[in-house]
């Protein structure tokens, strides 16, 4: 009783406020994004240890805020209907626009050049994040251009859209990309 305990229950007070305010300036000042950077950091080593590449770092504001799981959808499933497309019908053949394909010259389509038969149709599928074309022709001074085949500068080919053509004449035809013109390939008809 009296001062002794009184003096005990000031120091136990005194030393959990002290405990409380270390604990806050130790963890506290971490903040709000020490788990995500932990989460961030385990990802990392995992990837390394089972030989992933490094995790695309994502900047586009408007990816950003999709959740990752529908990040791809529109890809995925335009890859469904084509493939689906492409066993359904004779000598149906895939071409995909590649991502930044703007800057990737005759890399931009893959695969390029592209053989197909008569009467066998192309798929082109925009997997790039911008929109496209794809115009028959050697380019925007070609008085031939879009003659063969033209996906349209007003409908332009936007992000996981696809564009068909059928074939029915043997030949090289090269073809380009109206928007970016040195987004150039070729279809081979034989
Ligand atoms: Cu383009």
């Amino acid at each position: 009783m009296g001062l002794g305990t009184v003096g005990w229950s000031i120091l136990v007070m005194g030393i959990s406020l002290a405990t409380v305010i270390i604990l806050w300036v130790w963890i506290g000042h971490i903040g709000p994004t020490y788990s995500s950077n932990t989460l961030i950091h385990q990802q990392k080593i995992l990837r390394q240890h089972f030989g992933l590449s490094p995790q695309p770092v994502i900047t586009d504001p408007k990816l950003l805020l999709t959740p990752p799981s529908l990040r791809d959808v529109k890809n995925n499933t335009a890859n469904m209907t084509t493939a689906s497309a492409g066993a359904n019908s004779i000598g149906g053949k895939n071409v995909s626009i590649v991502p930044g394909a703007s800057t990737l010259a005759d890399k931009a389509f893959s695969p390029n050049p592209i053989n197909v038969k008569i009467g066998g149709n192309v798929t082109w599928t925009n997997k790039d994040n911008v929109a496209h074309t794809v115009t028959s022709g050697t380019g925007p001074s070609d008085p031939n251009k879009g003659k063969e085949f033209d996906s349209g500068l007003s409908t332009l080919l936007a992000p996981g859209k696809t564009f068909s053509h059928t074939f029915k004449t043997a030949g090289e035809i090269p073809y380009f990309c109206q928007i970016h013109p040195t987004m150039v390939g070729k279809v081979a008809v034989s």
